[in-house]
């Protein structure tokens, strides 16, 4: 059965109450695919709960590390953090990775309401299976949609290697920036059926938890009117398929058919693989399961075109520019091929209590350290970011703490003409760019904290595609917040500095020489404790601690092979396309070229 929202029907007035979780996190066994694994479960269960909660309810995760060979940390995809940056989730960035045995606990208001959805931000560990929707509910926008009922629909890329092999192979060897892929989930199955009745509205609230890999969506026979992106009420638009890049949502309203005489399929296909998924959309039990269309979701869909429900008029004039670039880094650190200006590097302290203990000093980007690819905006700025992707791929661009608009998209150089600007931009949390071209947003900083800007395709987030905006740090100062005793300890237990610059320096902020300028070539194990001397990794001892037996040695067998031949013929200008290896190709060294090629 679908995962039906039991909450929506309790959910009368906006009274802001408070929803505690109490989560175990531990290894469990789960086969998607068929194929047996170890995965990160919550209370021995996996999938994992979907986090449900009221707009404005104080939300309260108790988690322990039940995990023992792995760190970890959970940020909640979507939430704004506003007034509790301490509580974002992100290892090094809000707080140190919770090791082991330790426990820990986030509370912040479920703010803004919207399909979101909350994943571990340590060490590329979400796709080991540590991701889940949140659903935050807004009892007016619900009832303005006229829906008899909501469903949760989840599309991801499905790894039978753990994922700390498959990083340390990403960061040790010519492996490619990016691991052959096994399965694609639906609902974290390979079909879901979803039950309806002719004539009634429903609302899909669909959501990418992939590591990598986007996914064409269509209902067969329906449209969709989509009326959020990324939790955001837009003006309803209509659409026959979409693409959910990692980390992206819609919200889609279909109505149902009046005489219907058959059950329709859900046909989530995961592109550039020949990988999809048949889900039923079901009018009745007599019909069974709904069968692959004979076509491919086609989309047309440039989310550029989507207007906010609210209206919000481009925000300018721009106070605080900042550039960035998508680029193959520091080719003398294996591993690291793409990253975002310089590859991100980790530092002795959580940048976030750097921003709350170097006083005035804390407003210089450099305390930070040059490998954060640290911006420091001023309280109340209207902040651009210009991004130049100088890769062939479409990289989907997250920044924490900030719903933003998106300006401008296309190929090339970003001109800069502000006349070509859209008076009213369409807004989102997670933007795909397009290959070798400009993306631009804008948001006010309106929010102190240090929020990272980075590539939601896990892989690329361990080989450094990440920048640090700290935003407003005298401002973060003054408010007063406390960081819990809790989140500090659980640094000491570990030996990480909770104060000074980038290095723990507490006296001279400015000296930098215990900052991390390169990768350390120890570290590229993702979130394991007590990662192996050497490759390959022994088998578990006590499973399913470790990594699996049977995990493929390299790329698998079914990983992508390009695109598609049925593919369509592929998106407007200044629509993203995700179809890697179409356009440019990831420059790889010429011996790395028939390894990638495959
Ligand atoms: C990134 O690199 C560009 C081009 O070299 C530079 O102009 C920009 O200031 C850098 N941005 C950051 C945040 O380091
Ligand atoms: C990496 O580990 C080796 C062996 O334990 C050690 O000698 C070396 O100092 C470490 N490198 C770094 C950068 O920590
Ligand atoms: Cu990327």
């Amino acid at each position: 059965m679908s995962r039906l929202l039991s909450f929506f029907t309790l959910v009368t007035a906006a009274i802001a109450g408070s929803v505690t979780y109490d989560w175990d996190i531990g290894w469990t066994t789960a086969a998607p695919d068929g194929f047996s694994r170890p995965v990160i479960g919550i209370n021995g269960q996996w999938p994992i709960p979907v986090l449900e909660c009221n707009v404005g309810d104080t939300v309260t995760v108790n988690m322990k590390n039940s995990l023992g060979n792995q760190n970890t940390g959970i940020h909640f995809h979507g939430m704004t953090q506003s007034g509790t940056p301490q509580m974002d989730g992100t290892s090094m960035v809000a707080q140190c990775p919770v090791p082991p045995g330790a426990s820990f606990t986030q509370t912040f208001q479920s703010l803004p309401a919207g399909t979101h959805w909350y994943h571990s931000h340590n060490k590329g560990q979400y796709p080991d299976g540590l991701r889940a929707p949140m659903i935050v509910h807004d009892p007016s926008y619900e009832n303005s949609l006229g829906v008899d009922k909501q469903f949760v629909l989840t599309v991801s890329d499905w790894y039978h290697e753990q994922t700390p092999s498959i990083i340390h192979k990403m960061l040790t060897t010519s492996f490619g920036p990016q691991p052959g892929v096994d399965a694609s989930l639906m609902n974290d199955k390979q079909s879901d059926t979803f039950e309806i009745q002719a004539g009634k509205k429903y609302l899909f609230r669909i959501i990418s938890m992939s590591a990598l890999l986007a996914h064409d969506l269509e209902f067969e026979g329906h449209d969709m009117q989509i009326t959020a992106l990324d939790g955001i009420p837009c003006e309803p638009y209509t659409a026959s398929a979409i693409t959910l890049a990692a980390g992206q949502r819609y919200d889609v309203v279909i109505t149902a058919k009046s005489n219907p005489s058959k059950n329709y399929a859900i046909f989530s296909k995961m592109v550039g693989t020949g990988l999809s998924n048949i889900g039923t959309l079901s009018y009745s039990s007599k019909y069974g399961n709904a069968k692959r269309p004979s076509d491919s979701p086609s989309v047309s869909l440039n989310d550029l075109n989507i207007k906010p429900k609210d209206a919000q008029s481009i925000i300018g004039p721009v106070d605080h520019r900042i550039y960035m670039e998508v680029k193959y880094t520091d080719r003398s650190v294996i591993g690291r091929r793409i990253g975002m200006n310089e590859t991100y590097v980790s530092q002795e302290v959580p940048t976030l209590y750097t921003a709350l203990t170097t006083g005035e000093d804390a407003m210089s980007p450099e305390v930070y350290g040059e490998a954060t690819n640290p911006s420091v905006i001023k309280s109340n700025e209207v902040v651009e970011i210009v991004l130049r992707n100088r890769d062939g791929w479409a990289h989907p661009m997250h920044l924490h703490g900030h719903q933003f608009q998106v300006v401008a998209r296309g190929s090339g150089d970003y001109t800069g003409d502000e006349s070509k600007l859209p008076r009213v931009p369409m807004k989102r949390d997670t933007v795909a760019t397009v290959p070798n071209g400009h993306l631009v947003i804008r948001f006010r900083a309106d929010s102190p904290g240090v929020w990272p800007f980075h590539c939601h395709m896990e892989w690329h987030v361990e080989t450094g595609m990440i920048a640090t905006i700290i935003e407003a740090p005298d401002k973060l100062q003054a408010s007063g917040i406390k960081i819990p005793e809790q989140h500090l300890d659980i640094c000491h237990q570990q030996n990480i500095k909770t104060e000074g610059n980038c290095g723990g320096n507490t006296e001279d902020h400015f000296d930098l020489s215990k900052c991390h300028t390169k990768p350390d070539p120890n570290e590229t194990w993702g979130a394991l404790i007590d990662p192996p001397k050497d490759a390959p990794i022994d088998p578990p001892k006590n499973a399913p601690n470790g990594p699996s037996k049977n995990a493929p040695n390299g790329p698998s067998k079914n990983a992508p092979n390009g695109p598609s031949n049925n593919a369509p013929n592929g998106p407007s200008e200044n629509a993203p396309n995700y179809r890697y290896g179409r356009v440019g190709r990831p420059r790889v060294h010429p011996s790395q070229q028939r390894k990638h090629d495959r």
